[in-house]
């Protein structure tokens, strides 16, 4: 009898129960622990010194062969709304090596399909892959590839679009689908998770069928994030895609709305969704989505301010397509000479004035929340005179860039520099309302 090794489905025996699973490695640092995987998606670690015998058991039905059934049977007509699903990677795709203990992209469409089942409660789920990557490695071709893919799903008449994703980069993304997206009659929702979705505390089940629960109740349209409302698995909020930001490296509820409030709150527990907001798009499945796309060769940049700054930092974007400068508070950049410390201000001036000439030079602000008024202070009256656009913006620096980066590849320089401040994907407010803070 060969001894079972990570992977061989098991049963342990011990003195006061028998338990079966997956054998998985153990890390270097518990040799003498046996980790096994339970069916539910949980791990088991049992002190070797406890177990009385490990027994090979043959490989239960693979989740190959389970979706294999789970499609044909999906075959059967079925009344439930149509939802695609279009996997793109990230930790939502992902598994624990428990080798390395690192997080590595791994899971099939129909491995992800089979870890939620109540997905398929919920609509008529297709899935498919197209790409496996994390989102820090994102660019403007993928943003294309996304919006193409949604468009062939849209054209197919399906009911909703799921995009499941990376969280570093997400809101980038959802910023990036909201433009290129025009006239988008269905909803596409981007979802991702904190942990992955092989482990008990994972956030993937929560996001990803609050999504499809709201895309099948709700008669919304348009872009927007999925994720936790709070560390509880109780609700999640639909937030908006251009004012939307991920604020936290790892809490479950990372993703907050910036200048803005969730679009709808999706009740996990007791499966009720209510929106937040009163005006929304509203679904038209007759709609007709039309595609603009980015070139994905422009070169486009984010400048953070800070203290000490050398015009060359500046500089360095002489053969750009543009810029955002994340300047400080309301709009300002450090080109005041005041003393003796301060010549190299004179000089930022200069290199942004330089800037201005070639490109468009946007204004966003680091203080993430709030509006740019750069009437206020001297200093970013100054950049406006030197060029420097965005005044009165109140969109993340994030989508300052994709948006700058999007009108670039669809207008003219004269047009980019009046549309940066004209609201096209509700990435600008109005008013910025008292509850849009830290909400
Ligand atoms: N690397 C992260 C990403 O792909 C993993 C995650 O948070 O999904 O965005």
């Amino acid at each position: 009898m060969t001894n079972p090794k990570p992977g061989d489905f098991v049963e342990v025996a011990t003195a006061e129960e028998t338990i079966r699973g997956t054998l998985l490695q153990s890390p270097e640092l518990e040799k003498d622990v046996v980790i096994i995987k339970l069916p539910s998606g949980y791990n088991l670690g049992i002190s070797k010194n406890k177990i009385k015998k490990i027994s090979l058991l043959p490989q239960p039905q693979s989740l190959h062969e389970k979706a294999a059934v789970v499609t044909t049977a999906k075959k059967t007509a079925s009344k439930l709304p149509k939802i695609s699903i279009l996997h793109t990677g990230g930790t939502i795709a992902s598994k624990v090596d428990y080798r390395t203990g690192g997080v590595i992209a791994r899971f099939t469409p129909e491995e992800i399909l089979e870890m939620f089942p109540e997905l398929k409660e919920l609509a008529d789920i297709d899935s498919r892959l197209i790409r496996n990557m994390w989102s820090e490695d994102m660019r403007f071709a993928h943003y294309n590839l996304m919006a193409k893919e949604v468009a062939k799903e849209a054209a197919k008449g399906v009911d909703g679009v799921i995009i499941t994703h990376g969280t570093d980069t997400m809101h980038y993304s959802s910023a990036a689908l909201a433009f290129a997206l025009e006239r988008v009659s269905i909803p596409v929702i981007l979802v991702g998770s904190q942990r992955s979705s092989d482990r008990g505390s994972t956030d993937a089940a929560v996001n990803l069928i609050s999504a499809a629960y709201f895309i099948a109740n709700s008669d919304f349209a348009g872009v927007a994030i999925c994720m936790h409302e709070n560390m509880s698995d109780t609700s999640s909020l639909i937030l908006p895609a251009t004012k939307v930001r991920k604020m936290h490296t790892s809490r479950r509820d990372a993703f907050r709305p910036v200048n803005s409030t969730a679009i709808a709150r999706v009740d996990f527990e007791n499966k009720n969704l209510a929106f937040l907001t009163p005006a929304y798009t509203k679904k038209d499945k007759q709609g007709k989505i039309k595609l603009k796309l980015f070139n994905d060769k422009l070169k486009v940049g984010i400048l953070k301010t800070h203290p000490n700054m050398y015009a060359s930092e500046f500089a360095a974007y002489a053969g750009f397509d543009g810029l955002v400068i994340e300047g400080f508070a309301l709009g300002q950049a450090p080109i005041n000479q005041v003393d003796e410390f301060t010549a190299e201000h004179k000089k930022n001036l200069s290199a942004i004035e330089a800037l201005c000439k070639k490109m468009p030079v946007a204004m966003a602000s680091q203080s993430i929340y709030g509006r740019l008024q750069m009437n206020v202070y001297s200093t970013a009256r100054d950049l406006q005179a030197a060029g420097v656009i965005g005044n009165l913006s109140d969109m993340t620096p994030e989508t300052t860039f994709v948006k700058l980066a999007w009108l670039l590849s669809n207008y003219k320089k004269d047009e980019v520099k009046e549309l940066v401040t004209r609201n096209l994907r509700g990435e600008i407010t109005e008013r910025t309302e008292p509850n849009s803070f830290l909400v």
